[in-house]
């Protein structure tokens, strides 16, 4: 009996479908230009806060793995043990992990990791990224591809696009500007942003019931509220979006972003007429130069060379100095 258990405990860990997931991820530069932001060349100390959402269990035994097949990162502290993960609370790995980031990285990328969560039940996938960079100066960019109908009463909606010229920069902050949406009835209309890279973010659906257009809203993750069904048209105001606009720092900064706005029912039909953005591209500052080499020794060297090049040869040459091993 007992032997039988014992041969089950020895089993080796399945890879579980856990119900574990990513909290929140906390960077600091351990080594790099000093300046505090997470950015290429810097080594960062990072610590991946992780939530059992598992009410039945707590899961004890369990430790972390942390890796990355990201070009330019690597992985120099990858294990940590954590405290056992109980329900609803987000719990940090004891010792941090270790992540070099080799010059070469973009600025403002988020660095895809991949951490493998061990418990006494099985092991489980968390991924989380590292970001990196700083908020820079936002600057403001206004779409062309007004004003548009927005087709009423399906799902697939108008997308006007906005396209920022260039050829580069990662965005570390942005927010929405609803310049005008008119339309005559604004609980039909679902607006969605979308990145050249297709990163999709709900800013507000279904709210306004009969109230008519949208005039000069703002979207931004900094705003105090939502707009909510006790919010009246036509949103004058900054708002919290749906989904936090964070999720597109790292994303590329040029190209095509999209205005998506959807009317799902019929009968009240709209035109999107002005829309905007303000984009901060993350900012990296350089890495300092590497340290001179050491000083090279002149043993073997003839010193008069150097110093007996004088007038008439009247002082004698300081004497060669002799090397160590010769
Ligand atoms: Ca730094
Ligand atoms: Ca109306
Ligand atoms: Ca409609």
């Amino acid at each position: 009996m007992a032997a039988a258990l014992m041969g089950l405990a020895a089993a080796p860990a399945a890879l579980a479908d856990l119900a574990v997931q990513h909290s929140s991820t906390a960077v600091a530069e351990s080594a790099g230009n000093g300046n505090g932001v997470p950015e290429p060349g810097d080594t960062l100390a990072v610590t991946e806060n992780v939530m059992s959402l598992d009410g039945d269990q707590t899961f004890t035994g369990v430790s972390g793995t942390a890796a990355s097949s990201f070009a330019g990162a690597t992985v120099t502290a990858a294990d940590s043990p954590y405290p056992d993960l109980v329900f609803g609370l987000p719990t940090a790995n004891t010792n941090p992990y270790s992540v070099a980031l080799g010059t070469g990285v973009e600025c403002g990328v988020a660095v895809p990791m991949a951490l493998t969560v061990h418990t006494s039940v099985g092991d489980t996938n968390v991924p989380f990224e590292v970001p990196t960079g700083a908020v820079g100066p936002f600057d403001s960019y206004e779409s062309s591809d007004v004003p548009r109908s927005i087709p009423d009463g399906e799902l697939i909606g108008y997308s006007s696009d906005l396209t920022i010229a260039g050829t580069g920069g990662r965005v570390k902050g942005l927010r929405v500007r609803v310049g005008h949406i008119t339309h005559t009835y604004d609980g039909d209309l679902t607006l969605y942003l979308i990145s050249p890279d297709g990163r999709e973010v709900k800013l507000v659906g279904g709210k306004g019931a009969d109230g008519d257009d949208f005039v000069d809203t703002v979207f931004s993750d900094t705003a105090a509220s939502r707009i909510t069904s006790t919010t009246a048209a036509p949103f004058t105001g900054t708002f919290k979006p749906v989904q936090a606009l964070s999720a597109f720092d790292g994303a590329p900064l040029s190209g095509s972003w999209k205005l998506k706005v959807v009317d799902d029912s019929f009968g009240d039909i709209g035109t999107i007429d002005a829309w905007g953005l303000d984009v901060a591209p993350a900012m990296c500052a350089p890495q300092p130069p590497p340290p001179p080499p050491p000083p090279s020794h002149d043993c073997g060297q003839h010193n008069s060379t150097i110093s007996g090049t004088g007038n008439g040869g009247s002082k004698k040459p300081p004497k060669d100095k002799p090397c160590p091993n010769a």
